[in-house]
This record gives C-alpha cells, sequence and structure tokens, in this order.
C-alpha cells in the first residue's frame, strides 16, 4: 500500500509536535509548516524526538502563493491546519494579526488546497472558544449550540469554521472542523493558565520563586489531554464523510480547582501564594466551557485516556524534574 502523506500547519506547536509524532508512528510521511525565526535553534524544541523523520517547510497561513506552491510540491493526502495565534487574550492586543492568521489564513490554505490537490482531506483546528457565552439547558456546549464568540480569536476562529463548511458544501472538498475544547500537555505554552500554574508552582516548591499571579480564578474549563486529541483529528479525517465533531472530556473544572489539585500535588496550599493581577484579566471573560462529545465517542469511537489530574501532575513533575536537573 502507497505511504500516505500528511501536511500539518504549525508543526512545532504544542498539537503539531504531538500530530507529527504520532502519524509518524502510523507510518505517514509528515511535512509541515515552520515560519521563519530570528533564533531557529528555539524552532524544533517541541520537535527534538522525531526532527529527522519528518520534512519542515518555512511557511506563513499570510502567504498562499507559498502554501499553493508546497502543496503543489507535496500533494498530501491529508492536510491538517493547526497554525494560529492562539493565546485568547493575546487576541485582544494584536486583533488585527489575529484575524488575518485564523480567519484569512484559513482562507488562504483552503484555495491553495482547492488549486493544488483537492482530492487531499481537510481537518480545521475549530475551538470551543467559538461558542463564547452560549450553554444549553443541560449545561453543555455540543455541534448544535449556537456561536456566541467573546475575544477577537473567537470570532476569527468562527469565521474559519464557517469557511471550511462553506468549501465543503460548494467545492464537495472532504473538509472537517474538529472543535476541541481546552487541551494541555507538558508541551502547552507556559502562559497558558496551565502550565503557568505548574510552572510557578514547581518554581515556589523549589524556593526560586514565592508567588503566582493570576486573572479570573472562577472561570470553568473542560481541559483534556493534546495527546489524546491529536488522536481525534487523525480519526476525524479517516472517516468517509465529513463533518464537523466536539472534541471534550465531558467535565469542566475552575482555574481555582486546578491551583488546588496542582500545589496540593506538592504539598502546598494555594491559598498562601496564589495572588490576582488585574493584567491577567480579559476585557471580556468567557466563564464557562463544558463539550458535550457524544457525537465523536459513538460514532467514530475516540474516548479519553488521560483523567484531568493525571495530566496536571504529569505537567507539574516535568516542571519539577526540569527546574532538578539545572
Ligand atoms: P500553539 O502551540 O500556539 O501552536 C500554534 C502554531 O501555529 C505554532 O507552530 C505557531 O508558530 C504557528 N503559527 C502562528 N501564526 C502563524 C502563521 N501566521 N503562519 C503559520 N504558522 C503560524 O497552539 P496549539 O495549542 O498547538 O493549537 C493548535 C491549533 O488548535 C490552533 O489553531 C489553536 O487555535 C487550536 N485550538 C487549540 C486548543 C487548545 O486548547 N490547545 C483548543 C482548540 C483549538 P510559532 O511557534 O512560530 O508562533
Ligand atoms: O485561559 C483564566 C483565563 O489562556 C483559561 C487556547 O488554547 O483554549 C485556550 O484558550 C482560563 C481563562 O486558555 C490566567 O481568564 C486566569 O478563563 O489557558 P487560557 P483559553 O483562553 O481558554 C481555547 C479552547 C483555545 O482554542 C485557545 O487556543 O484561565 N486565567 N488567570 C488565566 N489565563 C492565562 N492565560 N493566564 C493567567 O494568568
Amino acid at each position: 500500500m502507497k505511504q500516505k502523506i500528511a501536511f500539518i500547519t504549525g508543526i512545532n506547536g504544542q498539537d503539531g509536535s504531538y500530530l507529527a509524532e504520532y502519524l509518524v508512528g502510523l507510518g505517514y510521511e509528515v511535512h509541515g509548516t515552520v515560519r521563519r525565526n530570528s533564533t531557529p535553534e528555539n524552532q524544533d524544541i517541541r520537535l527534538s524526538e522525531i526532527h529527522l523523520k519528518i520534512h519542515t517547510h518555512y511557511g506563513d497561513l499570510l502567504d498562499q502563493g507559498g502554501l499553493e506552491k508546497l502543496l503543489d510540491q507535496i500533494q498530501p493526502d491529508e492536510i491538517y491546519n493547526l497554525a494560529a495565534q492562539s493565546h485568547v487574550r493575546i487576541s485582544f492586543d494584536i486583533p488585527q494579526f489575529t484575524v488575518q492568521t485564523n480567519a484569512i489564513g484559513v482562507l488562504n490554505i483552503l484555495e491553495a488546497y482547492r488549486r493544488a490537490c483537492p482530492d487531499a482531506k481537510f481537518y480545521q483546528a475549530s475551538s470551543s472558544e467559538m461558542f463564547g457565552l452560549s450553554v444549553e439547558e443541560d449545561n453543555f456546549q455540543r455541534e448544535t449550540t449556537p456561536m456566541n464568540p467573546v475575544s477577537p480569536y473567537g470570532c476569527s476562529k468562527v469565521f474559519g469554521y464557517n469557511i471550511v463548511r462553506n468549501y465543503r458544501r460548494a467545492y464537495g472538498l472532504h473538509t472537517t472542523n474538529g472543535i476541541l475544547f481546552n487541551h494541555e500537555s507538558p508541551r502547552r505554552g507556559s502562559n497558558f493558565v496551565t502550565n503557568k500554574v505548574c510552572k510557578t508552582a514547581a518554581q515556589i516548591k523549589l524556593g526560586l520563586q514565592d508567588k503566582l499571579e493570576l486573572g479570573n480564578m472562577d472561570s470553568y474549563r473542560d481541559w483534556g489531554h493534546s495527546k489524546d486529541y491529536v488522536r481525534a483529528m487523525h480519526l476525524m479525517l479517516q472517516h468517509d464523510v465529513p463533518g464537523d465533531w466536539v472534541v471534550s472530556t465531558m467535565e469542566t473544572h475552575s482555574v481555582r480547582e486546578m491551583c488546588k489539585l496542582v500545589f496540593n500535588y506538592l504539598g502546598m496550599d494555594y491559598k498562601n501564594y496564589v495572588t490576582q493581577n488585574p493584567k491577567y484579566l480579559r476585557p471580556e471573560e468567557l466563564p464557562y466551557l463544558k463539550g458535550d462529545s457524544t457525537k465523536i465517542r459513538t460514532e467514530l469511537g475516540w474516548k479519553p485516556k488521560y483523567t484531568f489530574k493525571e495530566m496536571m501532575e504529569e505537567m507539574t513533575q516535568c516542571w519539577l524534574d526540569s527546574f532538578n536537573k539545572k
């Protein structure tokens, strides 16, 4: 059988790096884009275990011509569009760049794909942030929940989601949206709340830091593990019919509960160390997320392997180990 070829935008991000490892393990030839960066040493940190087994190319979602040239050369079977300005609070600081990348960038890669390799299957990294303030009466968000975004990031992702559905219907392309709820790992950027808490709690434990400043501790998130979620991305593209699937753990926890768990793991009480700094509050907050992933569980047989507690402990332990090595 012919070796399958995958193309991943944002291959050096959290999800891109786990997805690349997963696909290499399944026997795929894996290609992906990285952006030009003045310090190239930092770019393949998350790819260190597989960089010899994959092909990286310079590429940017803002450069449609460049994307088309790459797709024309590579002729992938599967395209995973994971590249994005993915930080919600930062999307308030740089709204134009966020929208250019996360909205127009999706259109750019869809056009490149339509022209260069329309027989491929296409995955779009859509997000629970699109639901914003909408919650169903049973306290879940699901595929049919109206979208009511509350950040430039959420608004940009709604455009990406809709244009992917439009290209599916208009041109008969195999385009799929994964509507993923928050997912974390030791590779999560340390300015997202989970990894910020794990990193700073480990520093406090080792006497390297004395306090942790956070924003809103009363928001709730449905937090899963990135490794479980990249398996879901691949499963979605193996389905004959393209569609839209929510991926979530079906549990929700507050930022406060998450802090309690992490500090308890290290034998400390978070109340003695955590303070609020208004600089980490958002101009508009999304207070509550809990995803109903019944559709992907029943139609595609996906379920997560990690529990929330296992994931938070793995992340905290990784920081402890890394500081202890220094
Ligand atoms: P991430 O770690 O921030 O990775 C994003 C990747 O996109 C990085 O490789 C980044 O490159 C690249 N990128 C940014 N702007 C780009 C541009 N203009 N052109 C090309 N590449 C660009 O994010 P992640 O957590 O892996 O998330 C992957 C995708 O899933 C994103 O689209 C995100 O919005 C979406 N998503 C994430 C979650 C979550 O909880 N993690 C949930 C739902 C949806 P640099 O390193 O050079 O910046
Ligand atoms: O914030 C609160 C913050 O930045 C989670 C992205 O992957 O998931 C992610 O977006 C919550 C929010 O993730 C701090 O206000 C409190 O309520 O970790 P976060 P996010 O905004 O939910 C969605 C699904 C995506 O698609 C995105 O790409 O935690 N919070 N104090 C804080 N958040 C941060 N970052 N820093 C704080 O100090």
